[in-house]
């Protein structure tokens, strides 16, 4: 399978280079970990439809794909999972409905887009809480993340694992931003940034003085092209593997929010299927999950180095021009925090202490 995927990669490639843009579509990625573990007997077949945001050259996608491998392998092909990506089924809270009527089995949201039914997911919106991906994983690994999975019980949603969508970047088309005046323009207009459609989000671009519009990630290119929006925040792989730079030609490595993304079932998928089914897609969805964050650990950095490669104007802030951004969204905090619950963010902030000893 691993040849497969290469395949497809040097496929991408060699076409971008008849094109006449020699830029690497990748980086060095690991390969698959090696499918083990034995075939469990014939308790029926699924084809599970998977509806993600992301393009084919995701860690998303790609760790999708491997979620599929590890199926079909070890059911002896009688689950097959079929990835749709780039939104063409929906955007994440479009899918997640879909997955609730059982009109789709899969989909592989940003966090964000769930704290709707498990409100407690708002704590990894707030902005500049997990300081590093080291961090970032302990929490995504503990007791606390795996009850706020457990909370999605009896909302028609399954939720599996979480993995990494990563740290998410400011990209605009109208001016290098190294600081909040730069967003908020002192002389002229503040910038109009599109940010998914949760309310801890918008509360950070108000804070930082930008217009923020809520958009379905799926319209974003085409909004930013016609100038809907001058901008939009998402880790680098995502500008990267979504073309954005070629309608964004600023990037400023903010990292204010990191994002989980959760690898979710549709309820009544998961009803349908056999006992022992259940717990083979529960494995390989961690273990895709774990796959997934490595892909996005080797393609974060990379990204942006390319997106500079590409002639992106990347500003990468110093010590003193972080704390500018962080002091500006000091409100969104004094806001949220409560609402949230402060012992839960006091937890979170423990096991992310204790990530760094
Ligand atoms: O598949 C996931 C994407 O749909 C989405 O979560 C990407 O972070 C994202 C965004 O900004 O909407």
């Amino acid at each position: 399978m691993t040849t497969i995927w290469r395949n497809t990669l040097t496929f991408v490639g060699a076409t971008t280079l008849t094109l006449g843009m020699a830029h690497a579509q990748s980086p060095e990625l690991s390969d698959p970990p090696e499918i083990q573990g034995e075939v469990v007997g014939d308790h029926g077949s699924h084809t599970l439809r998977m509806g993600i945001g992301l393009a084919e050259s995701s860690p998303q996608f790609l760790s999708s794909k491997y979620f599929g491998e590890i199926l079909e392998q070890r059911t002896d092909g009688r689950i097959k999972v079929n990835v749709f990506p780039n939104s063409q089924l929906g955007d994440d809270v479009q899918m997640l409905e879909m997955l609730q009527t059982g009109t789709l089995d899969m989909t592989y949201p940003s966090s964000s887009a769930t704290t709707g039914y498990v409100e407690e997911l708002a704590a990894f919106d707030l902005p500049f809480l997990l300081p590093s991906r080291e961090a970032a994983v302990a929490v995504m690994q503990s007791d606390v993340a795996q009850g706020m999975l457990d909370a999605f019980e009896g909302t028609g949603l399954k939720a599996l694992a979480f993995s990494e969508n990563g740290y998410r970047q400011l990209s605009n088309s109208a001016r290098p931003v190294a600081s909040p005046d730069d967003v908020a323009g002192l002389d002229v207009r503040g910038l109009s940034v599109r940010t998914m459609e949760n309310p801890v989000h918008l509360a950070i671009w108000e804070a930082l003085g930008a217009n923020p519009t809520p958009m379905a990630f799926g319209e974003l290119f085409s909004a930013m092209e016609q100038g809907v929006v001058d901008g939009q925040e998402n880790p680098w792989s995502t500008i990267l593997t979504s073309n954005f730079n070629e309608v964004q030609d600023y990037g400023t490595e903010t990292r204010h929010v990191y994002t989980p993304f959760i690898m979710m079932l549709s309820e009544r998928t998961w009803d349908r299927m056999a006992p022992e089914y259940q717990a083979l897609v529960q494995e390989a969805a961690r273990q895709s999950a774990e796959y997934e964050i490595q892909l996005s650990a080797e393609y974060d950095d990379w990204s942006r180095d390319q997106l500079a490669e590409r002639g992106m104007d990347i500003t990468r802030l110093d010590e003193e021009q972080l704390a500018a951004f962080q002091d500006a969204v000091q409100p969104v905090y004094e806001e949220w925090a409560p609402r949230i619950g402060e012992d839960l963010i006091a937890e979170i902030q423990k096991i992310v202490e204790e990530s760094s000893n």
